[in-house]
């Protein structure tokens, strides 16, 4: 009696929680209404099995109780039954199958009018590629990536020239245009993830997986990593902003191609103090900026909160103790050597995981810079930039 009132309570339970429950999908953003309705077509299925087959339990449970002086009888089979079960089970495999097939195919027909994007994972960070005005993506390989060429594009294809090369999380698409997504990943097991798009796919080293939406809601949504790819898995996150034509467009060309990105940087004119200190604060904010494209937040703090990293408050100028009982000061060398080769020394306290990034010298100064304005406690940042840049 009890096993048959706690098996109603669950299923009244589990109904009154899937109506009245506060964890709704996100509202749809794409074209991928289909998939919402195979979602809903599962869980009207499978709501109607767990529902049925629990009173059919009670009920058992009642109705053969056991009462003194009966016995079971022991039949062997029951065609008329078995044919019902196969019918019935049949009918509703093929319902929660069958539209998921439709689906699929739909998933797997690229629109002719599709841009192809390309996204890299690694981790714990996305990067982007668009096809210039050639509208080719240009050849790439793993052997070519370097610090200048994150993304491998090899110099000696034409296609690739004018690619647009986004070095940071934030991705732009333009509202009712169909894209392609090319996905890589420089590691290990990624997924590209915009809950309000639904559409997704695995990234996986070696291979380029893709997938097509169309976005149809102006807005700015976060991209997520669904597959666990380490202990930064948490913090991989990006943006996706989807926007009208005219504001896409102006923001492609703002972006850098690759021959740009591969040319020699500018030399910086204008001497001064003044104009010193301006460039130590637009350091210190380019270094912010790479903090957050870089994911170096997802494993640092700046509020002295300990993550799976050291917290970068008050860790410039502090000694730090290795593994091994050495210790050594944090300055600036200290610093790029480490973020350079994560793995050559062990900090006491932390798990030698820290990924190797790819990063300019120019963004090495900066992440340093950005690193130092948390730095000791005695110096805050405007005066130790005044310091820097008085002489
Ligand atoms: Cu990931």
């Amino acid at each position: 009696m009890a096993m048959a009132v706690a098996l109603v309570l669950m299923v009244v339970a589990s109904l009154l929680f899937h109506f009245f429950s506060p964890w709704w999908a996100t509202p749809l953003a794409s074209n991928w209404r289909q998939m919402d309705e195979t979602l809903t077509i599962t869980l009207v299925i499978t709501a109607i099995f767990f529902v049925v087959i629990n009173l059919l339990i009670v009920y058992i449970l009642l109705r053969f109780r056991h009462r003194e002086g009966r016995r079971a009888a022991y039949q062997p089979d029951n065609k008329k039954l078995e044919r019902w079960l196969i019918i019935a089970t049949s009918i509703a495999i093929m319902g929660l199958l069958a539209p998921g097939l439709f689906v699929y195919a739909a998933y797997v027909t690229v629109p002719a009018n599709a841009l192809d994007v390309e996204v890299i994972g690694q981790q714990w960070q996305w990067r982007f590629r668009y096809p210039g005005a050639s509208g080719k993506l240009g050849r790439s390989s793993v052997d070519l990536i370097s610090a200048a060429n994150p993304f491998g594009l090899d110099p000696a294809d034409p296609a690739g020239q004018d690619n647009v090369l986004i070095n940071n999380n934030e991705l732009h698409l333009q509202i009712n245009q169909p894209v392609r997504m090319l996905l890589r990943s420089l590691d290990t097991l990624h997924d590209f993830y915009v809950p309000p798009f639904r559409a997704r796919m695995n990234m996986v080293p070696g291979m380029v997986t893709s997938f097509w939406f169309t976005p149809d809601k102006i807005g700015r949504y976060e991209v997520l990593c669904a597959q666990l790819c380490g202990v930064g898995h948490a913090g991989m996150r990006g943006y996706v902003v989807v926007e009208d034509a005219a504001s896409f467009q102006k923001w492609l060309k703002a972006q850098p191609t690759f021959a740009q990105s591969m040319a020699p940087p500018a030399p910086v004119a204008a001497p001064g103090a003044f104009i010193a200190a301006a460039a130590g604060d637009a350091l210190v904010a380019q270094g912010k900026a790479l903090a957050e494209s870089k994911a170096c937040v997802a494993c640092h703090t700046v509020d002295g909160s300990p993550r799976v990293g050291p917290t970068w408050k008050g860790l410039f100028g502090k000694t730090e103790t290795m593994e091994n009982g050495a210790t050594a000061l944090v300055d600036e060398a200290y610093l790029k050597n480490f973020i350079r080769n994560p793995q050559a020394r062990v900090v006491k306290g932390f798990a030698p995981m820290m990924p190797k990034i790819e990063m300019s010298d120019a963004e090495l100064e900066a992440l340093v810079a950005y690193i130092k304005s948390y730095g000791a406690p005695a110096a805050a940042p405007s005066t130790q930039q005044a310091q820097k840049s008085a002489p």
